[in-house]
C-alpha cells in the first residue's frame, strides 16, 4: 500500500484507505469477528456465504480483513495478531471506515486461572487491565510502587453478551454441556510473560502476581492480552453521531439488496449502504463481547 498521508491527525491514503488496516469504508461490514491468528481468520471466512465473493486485504502491517455475508448479513473477520495496541488501531481504524452502530466479537484463546478443563468456552461478562507498573523498580526492587496495576472491570456490552450466550446455547454440540461458562471476569494484560506471571530470566517481580489478581478480583476466570481494550473503547466511544433517518434507510428499498440474494458481487459503496441500513438504534453505538477457548 502506497501511503500519501493526507491528514496527520487520522492518516489515510490518497485513495482514503486507513492507516494499518489498509481498508477504506465499503471494505469492512459493520459485524465483525477478531481473532489473533490467520489460520482461526481463514477457518471461520470458510463459514461465510459463497456469493457474494468474500472481500480480503492482508494489509502491510499484518491486520487481515475478510469481508463476505453470512447467511445474506454481511460480517468482517479482522485478524489484529496480539496485544492492545494492534487492538486499538483496529477498533479506531474499522470506526473510521463504517456507519451506524459497529458490533464486535473477539474470538480468541486464553489462559485459565479456574480448574476448566482445556477447550471450555468462556464469555466474559467483563474485564480488567492488568499492566507493568514502569515506575516499579523491576532491577533492585521498589519499596514504594507496586509492580502491577489493576484497573478497575469493564464490562461486555449486556446485549450483545447475551445474544452471544443464547447462539451458543442453541448451537453448541452436546460434548460441550458443562463447559460454558457465560459469568466469568477476565484480565488482559500487556505482555504474555511478565503480567501473566510467568517466571522467565527477566527480574519482573511477579512471582505472587497470580495469587493476588485471584484474591484482588472475584470471579476472575481467564487471562489473556486483548479483551480490555476492545470493551474499554467500545464503551467509551463518542463520535459525531449521525442522525438515524439519515443513515437507516429501510432494507426493502436499499439498492444492495440483490448483493445479498446473490445476484451480484457488490461494490465499496454498495457494501457502505447496506452497512449504513443495519443500524440497531437510533444513535450509532459499538458494542463488545468476547468468547475465549481454554487452552493449556
Ligand atoms: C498469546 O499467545 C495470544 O493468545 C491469546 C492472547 O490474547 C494473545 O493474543 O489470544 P489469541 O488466541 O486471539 O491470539
Amino acid at each position: 500500500m502506497k501511503a500519501r498521508v493526507q491528514d496527520a491527525n487520522f492518516p489515510k491514503t490518497a485513495d482514503g484507505r486507513v492507516y494499518h488496516l489498509g481498508i477504506r469504508a465499503g471494505e469492512v461490514a459493520n459485524r465483525i469477528i477478531t481473532v489473533g491468528s490467520v489460520s482461526r481468520a481463514e477457518g471461520i471466512a470458510k463459514m461465510l456465504d459463497a456469493s457474494p465473493k468474500l472481500f480480503s486485504l492482508y494489509s502491510e502491517r499484518g491486520f487481515i480483513t475478510i469481508t463476505g455475508c453470512y447467511k445474506t448479513v454481511p460480517v468482517s473477520i479482522v485478524c489484529i495478531g496480539m496485544g492492545a495496541p494492534n487492538a486499538d488501531f483496529f477498533i479506531r481504524e474499522v470506526r473510521e471506515c463504517v456507519r451506524g452502530d459497529m458490533l464486535v466479537i473477539r474470538l480468541g484463546s486464553c489462559g485459565c486461572l479456574t480448574d476448566l478443563p482445556v477447550g471450555s468456552l468462556v464469555l466474559p461478562t467483563s474485564s480488567i487491565a492488568c499492566t507493568r507498573n514502569v515506575d516499579f523498580n523491576f532491577a533492585s526492587g521498589d519499596p514504594w510502587e507496586v509492580p502491577y496495576r489493576l484497573s478497575k472491570p469493564v464490562s461486555a456490552d449486556p446485549d450483545l453478551h447475551k445474544a452471544l450466550q443464547d447462539a451458543i446455547e442453541l448451537t453448541r454440540p452436546p460434548s460441550l454441556e458443562n463447559l460454558v461458562v457465560s459469568k466469568a471476569v477476565n484480565a488482559s494484560t500487556d505482555s504474555f510473560y511478565s503480567s501473566q506471571g510467568r517466571q522467565t530470566s527477566f527480574q519482573d517481580h511477579n512471582a505472587s502476581l497470580i495469587d493476588h489478581l485471584k484474591a484482588a478480583v472475584p470471579g476472575l476466570t481467564t487471562l489473556e492480552m486483548e479483551t480490555f481494550s476492545i470493551f474499554h473503547l467500545a464503551a467509551s466511544w463518542g463520535g459525531v453521531i449521525q442522525s438515524s433517518s439519515a443513515v437507516n434507510p429501510p432494507l426493502a428499498t436499499n439498492p444492495v439488496v440483490p448483493v445479498l440474494s446473490g445476484k451480484s458481487s457488490g461494490t465499496s459503496e454498495q457494501m457502505e449502504g447496506l452497512n449504513a441500513s443495519l443500524d440497531i438504534s437510533s444513535r450509532p453505538v459499538i458494542k463488545a463481547a468476547a468468547a475465549q477457548m481454554v487452552f493449556a
